[in-house]
């Protein structure tokens, strides 16, 4: 198949390019270098130094005589995403391209509305690309876990049948999430199932739990290769941040009491659903939706487990929360489609923590300390 991946300098999509490369795919990666950016602008740097994007794909060129072809631009500049839809010709378009980061979108009114532009304008660009050209496209978008919020029921994937008054319908999953992030990820939801009722596209919404790893088959072939590793407070995942901080004899940064449980997958699990989805596309109309994770967890378990297997005494420090979320809460997801489907996950194991040290280990004089604690108050802009 041919397929474009969006967002392909990221820490996701880079390893997913050269994942579906491996798999016999033509690939494309298109990428703005925004989230390069994000670092100049928090003073930061991937913990595991990174190559520009042209050297990674001369270097995986080299490494698997595969060529990727790569498109610099914006999702956000129409005519660039409505180029680069007809001249790649794609089979499947795999959409990692946003703004990530919840604190990120947090930080004051201008990045919460950055956030939302980026995200839900280049989604609706790439909507509009897809059904003007080729609306056969599969278009395969990166949700998230937390587009759900943490309700007091059971979680399904995507759509809940309701009766009300005694008349049923199968609705969309009601929606409550916890930041201008997670919230342009509904928007995006919500646009992707409207553009497959009216114009018949076919779209897998894979609502992603946390991700945390940093290796992969492919990207262990070469130094060059590597995707980044976030550590500080606004970018750095919960797994894999706390792991740098352990690194680094920090205490692990436990916000409020630590009973957030969240849905959780390795990295190499993430590339290899985006494979399933691609390999086995939705019908045209059919809005798809895929909770992707393999496991649950609270925020105190990781950091238990993080603090319990390292070599060194690791302290665990609860500290007020910045964020406002439950920190005590019902969770149970329904999160059997892809398994349907083949994926084999990998279960968060000693052996992974362990590797995942070593790397840490080797590059902990690359973190600003500056940058650990968090800054970003969810309260801020209402607290006079
Ligand atoms: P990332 O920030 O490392 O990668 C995103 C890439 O998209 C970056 O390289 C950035 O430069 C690019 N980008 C952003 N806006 C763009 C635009 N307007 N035009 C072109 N390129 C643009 O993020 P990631 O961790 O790889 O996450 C990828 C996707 O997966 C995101 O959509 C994220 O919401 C989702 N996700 C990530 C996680 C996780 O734990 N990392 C979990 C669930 C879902
Ligand atoms: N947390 C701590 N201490 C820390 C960092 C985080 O207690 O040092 C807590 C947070 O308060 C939160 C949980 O850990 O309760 C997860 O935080 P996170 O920063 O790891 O994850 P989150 O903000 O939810 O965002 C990340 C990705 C995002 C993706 C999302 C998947 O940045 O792109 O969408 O995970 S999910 O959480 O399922 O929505």
């Amino acid at each position: 198949m041919r397929i474009l991946v969006l967002g392909g300098d990221g820490y996701l999509g880079w390893p997913t390019a050269l994942h579906l490369s491996e798999c016999g795919h033509e690939v494309g990666v298109a990428d703005n270098f925004v989230r390069r950016t994000y670092d100049h602008e928090l003073g930061v740097q991937s913990l595991v130094p990174i190559e520009p994007l042209s050297i990674r794909v001369r270097a995986w060129q080299e490494a698997s005589g595969k060529h990727v072809e790569t498109y610099v631009g914006d999702l956000t500049d129409a005519e660039f995403t409505y180029r680069m839809i007809r001249e790649f010709r794609p089979d499947a378009v795999v959409h990692f391209a946003e703004q990530r980061a919840a604190p990120y979108s947090m930080i004051d009114r201008a990045h919460a509305v950055y956030t939302q532009t980026n995200n839900v304008v280049g989604n609706l660009n790439l909507l509009y690309a897809i059904a003007e050209t080729n609306p056969d496209i599969h278009l395969i978008k990166l949700g998230t876990m937390g587009e759900y919020g943490y309700p007091n029921i059971d979680i399904e994937e995507g759509w809940l049948e309701i009766t009300h008054n005694g008349r049923t319908d199968r609705m969309l999953y009601p929606k409550r999430p916890g930041s201008f992030y997670h919230l342009s990820k509904v928007h995006d939801s919500h646009n992707i199932e409207f553009a497959c009722r009216i114009w018949g596209l076919r779209a897998t919404d894979l609502n992603q739990g946390i991700v945390y790893g940093q290796q992969t088959d492919e990207t262990i072939r070469d130094e060059r290769l590597a995707t980044r590793f976030d550590y500080d407070a606004v970018f750095g995942t919960v797994l894999n941040r706390f792991v740098i901080l352990a690194a680094l004899g920090q205490p692990l940064t436990v916000y409020g009491d630590g009973g957030q449980t969240r849905g959780l997958l390795d990295i190499r699990d993430t590339v290899e659903c985006i494979r399933i989805a691609a390999e086995n596309p939705a019908e045209r109309g059919e809005f798809r939706v895929f909770n992707q994770m393999t496991e649950t967890m609270s925020v105190l378990e990781i950091a238990k487990l993080v603090a319990d297997l390292h070599p060194n005494s690791v302290d665990v420090e609860h500290l007020v929360n910045p964020r406002v979320e439950a920190e005590s809460h019902y969770y149970k997801v329904t999160h059997t489609g892809l398994v349907e489907l083949g994926l084999q996950p990998h279960l968060l194991s000693d052996t992974l923590l362990t590797s995942l040290y070593g790397i840490a280990d080797k590059y902990k004089h690359r973190a600003d300390p500056a940058a650990l604690r968090p800054s970003v108050r969810w309260r801020a802009a209402a607290e006079h």
